[in-house]
């Protein structure tokens, strides 16, 4: 069997994504997502111009031989639009795997460890009443666990809360320019414990809750955030300080004992093997999508295994049906495993992707249909074409480009 034909389809149903979907000469089909917010085409010409002429001919069974070529071969390795190319191709040949072997790929990676993948999504307000009312809507849907944001007084809007009531706050703004947002640290540190502590007292200690940074804080900052949330006990504070400085999460784990994710802007081993060997995170965060896909996370998560860090995919709207089932069958099987990101998908993106995937009762399962589970409506898909969109650029009050 050989590769016979790659095709990459860039459709916005309701936001871009990028899909890479390879036919072998047997005529399986096997789909990859390579979507990379705010940046997509950059990816979809790497796939289209760079790696779908040199995979014609290949044998698909070749996964990790496929995956060198690519990464060693080009000379130029990681980035994220490198590793985001590379992971479509991962992902479609451990489909198109799956299928030929009649086996849901979870069944290939070593089985399920567990009966489902625990979930948590997003609850948003701009004030304390609005927050509350939008953790009761996440928990009537059957969430057991919640990434908490809030607005912060003074500031205007902060990236990752919903419009009314509506958490889906991705995509940020589409257009040819990024919206602007301004930022204040000062603000937002002297705000959040209270919020946390109002989360407690209104639905009690055992609820696990989360909270994201969004990489703005520096690392004295975080060990202070860190400290002041330590009574409310959160499941996790992710992405503190600008994740491309392992070292100043030494200066943090020095002061709390919070439990810390970081790694979704990852894109390799290397992102997070200083983190790992040091003991300096809890959780690790990269997408299957954005760190060279099944066979290079795979080796990600092992290297966690060794150092009690476990996992927590990331998976906002961004990461398209394909790329969160990829996480559901390496979350089901991994021994590791810790949590998943689940922010819903609109229903018109469920569409274009029929999923095999299910959530019930708090727990998300891949589902036991050959490959990742995925098909692709694709005269659906084209009836949306590529939209420009961005993510926001945050400014400090004086008008400094900030992290975020
Ligand atoms: O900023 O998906 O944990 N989730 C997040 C997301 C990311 C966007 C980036 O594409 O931080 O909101
Ligand atoms: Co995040």
């Amino acid at each position: 069997m050989k590769i016979e034909d790659v095709q990459v389809i860039v459709s916005s149903p309701t936001r871009n994504f990028v899909t890479l979907k390879i036919r072998t000469s047997d005529g399986v089909i096997g789909l990859g997502d390579a979507t990379l917010n705010g940046r997509e085409l950059a990816v979809a010409s790497y796939l289209r111009d760079h790696i779908g002429p040199l995979l014609i001919a290949r044998d698909p069974s070749q996964i990790e031989d496929t995956w060198n070529y690519l990464y060693k071969g080009a000379y130029w390795r990681r980035g994220p639009v490198t590793m985001a190319a590379i992971a479509a191709v991962d992902m479609a040949l451990w489909d198109i795997k799956g299928k030929v072997a009649g086996l849901p790929v979870y069944q290939l990676l070593g089985g399920a460890s567990r009966e489902g993948c625990l979930a948590y999504t997003h609850a948003t307000g701009a004030d304390m009443p609005e927050l509350i009312d939008s953790v009761h809507r996440q928990l009537e849907l059957g969430y057991r666990a919640i990434r908490a944001q809030s607005g912060v007084p003074g500031l205007d809007g902060v990236y990752g809360i919903g419009r009314s009531d509506d958490v889906d706050y991705e995509p940020a703004g589409r257009g040819a320019r990024p919206s602007e947002e301004t930022w204040d640290t000062s603000a937002y540190l002297r705000h959040i414990p209270s919020v946390f502590e109002q989360l407690r007292n209104q639905f009690g200690h055992e609820l696990p809750l989360l909270h994201d940074a969004h990489h703005r804080l520096t690392p004295q900052q975080a060990a202070r955030l860190g400290k002041d949330l330590e009574p409310y006990d959160l499941f996790w504070l992710e992405d503190v300080t600008p994740a491309e400085n392992p070292s100043a999460l030494r200066l943090v784990r020095q002061h709390t004992t919070i439990p810390l994710a970081i790694g979704e802007v990852f894109n390799s081993i290397w992102d997070a093997e200083l983190l790992l060997r040091e003991q300096l995170i809890d959780f690790i965060r990269c997408a299957i999508v954005h760190a060279g896909g099944i066979t290079h996370v795979r080796k990600i998560w092992s290297m966690a295994e060794l150092y009690q860090v476990r996992t927590g995919s990331h998976g906002p709207s961004d990461v398209s049906p394909i790329g969160l089932a990829a996480a559901l069958h390496m979350g089901l099987s991994a021994p590791n495993f810790g949590i998943q990101e689940h922010m819903r998908h609109q229903p018109l993106v469920d569409e274009v992707f029929r999923h095999a995937y299910r959530f019930d009762d708090g727990y998300l399962h891949p589902g036991d249909e050959p490959g990742l589970g995925i098909s692709l409506d694709e005269e659906l898909a084209t009836r949306y074409p590529y939209e420009c969109a961005y993510l926001p650029v945050a400014h400090l009050p004086d008008g400094t480009v900030h992290d975020w």
